[in-house]
């Protein structure tokens, strides 16, 4: 029996702070109005889908066209892809960006932390997730909305079997103008460029500009990256731990327009920096054991 919005708002409410009411679709999500940033994650796919720290603007972008549908992802905010990014090797049917981001996520914890919210959510592998990729897996998800926005994603291997898999926090930022916006800290990775055969590119200049469709899979990088947004007049730090990936995308015009949940009037606005472990560097999980990756983003 689902649990009502109703009930769950008279479990986990703060008043004034936190609570439980229907967004897009009628969807359950956790609205939060604390005294360092308000912020909202829906319980389907655990989908942050703002944050916005006092006294500024919305930091995460989420389309006008997203389309709020069950067995579709929320376009924006910051989709979870687990256990693999992007198609599934070898089986074309299987959902892209894996299995969660499509889930109705289990709420459960609102907590106040100082003048921040800290929300956590949990789902586990079942017989639906089974048909997809045959291991047992829990996962814990812990998003903090203050000063700074953290994301925790923990996977933990429920089974008796090793675990290889791929994760991102394919998180969308709202940009004035994406032609316009540069990514620093990237200088000296190497990089997959998927827009060009999926070749290995070293990134030679000090900024990443977007002149053209852009999707990237930065390799064995830990440190912090910077966003800054000349239109919108603000720096964005994205710092992680646990990751040695990280992804950038814009899908430009013609992609775009492709999309019927963003649309070619959408690409400019929005920019994907995406904290992960994908590809070479997909992580192993003994039986028993869990991981846990961070990602901390906050205006500079
Ligand atoms: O993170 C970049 C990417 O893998 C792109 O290749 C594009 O597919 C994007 O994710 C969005 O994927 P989605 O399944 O959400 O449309």
């Amino acid at each position: 029996m689902a649990t009502t919005i109703a009930e769950l708002d008279s479990r986990f409410r703060i008043p004034g702070v936190a609570q439980l009411m229907a967004g897009n679709g009628n969807w359950p999500k956790v609205q939060v109005t604390a005294p360092a940033a308000a912020g909202e994650i829906y319980l389907h796919g655990a989908h942050v889908t703002s944050w916005r720290p006092t006294g500024a603007e919305e930091v995460l972008y989420l389309s006008p066209h997203s389309i709020w549908q069950e067995g579709k992802a929320i376009r924006g905010g910051v989709p979870i892809c687990f256990p693999w990014f992007g198609d599934k090797a070898g089986d074309p049917r299987a959902p892209a960006h894996g299995l969660v981001r499509t889930k109705s996520w289990q709420l459960d914890s609102v907590e106040q932390v100082g003048d921040a919210v800290s929300v956590a959510m949990s789902t586990e592998s079942d017989d639906g997730t089974r048909q997809w990729w045959p291991a047992d897996f829990r996962l814990a998800y812990r998003v903090t909305f203050g000063a700074e926005l953290v994301l925790e994603l923990t996977v933990a291997n429920t089974g008796l079997s090793p675990l290889r898999f791929e994760e991102a926090l394919h998180a969308y930022y709202s940009v004035g103008d994406a032609t316009l916006a540069r990514i620093t800290g990237l200088e000296g990775a190497w990089f997959i460029d998927k827009t060009d055969s999926f070749r290995e590119k070293l990134q030679r200049a000090t900024e990443l500009v977007i002149a053209a469709e852009t999707d990237r899979v930065y390799l064995n990088t830990e440190h912090p990256l910077e966003l800054s947004d000349p239109v919108l007049q603000r720096r964005l730090t994205v710092a992680k731990a646990n990751s040695r990936t990280t992804v950038v995308w814009n899908p430009w015009i013609e992609k775009a327009g492709e999309l019927k949940d963003l649309g070619e009037d959408q690409w400019g606005k929005m920019l994907c920096i995406e904290v992960s472990n994908v590809g070479d560097f997909a992580v192993e999980l003994a039986p028993g054991k869990q991981h846990t990756m961070r990602a901390e983003i906050k205006i500079a």
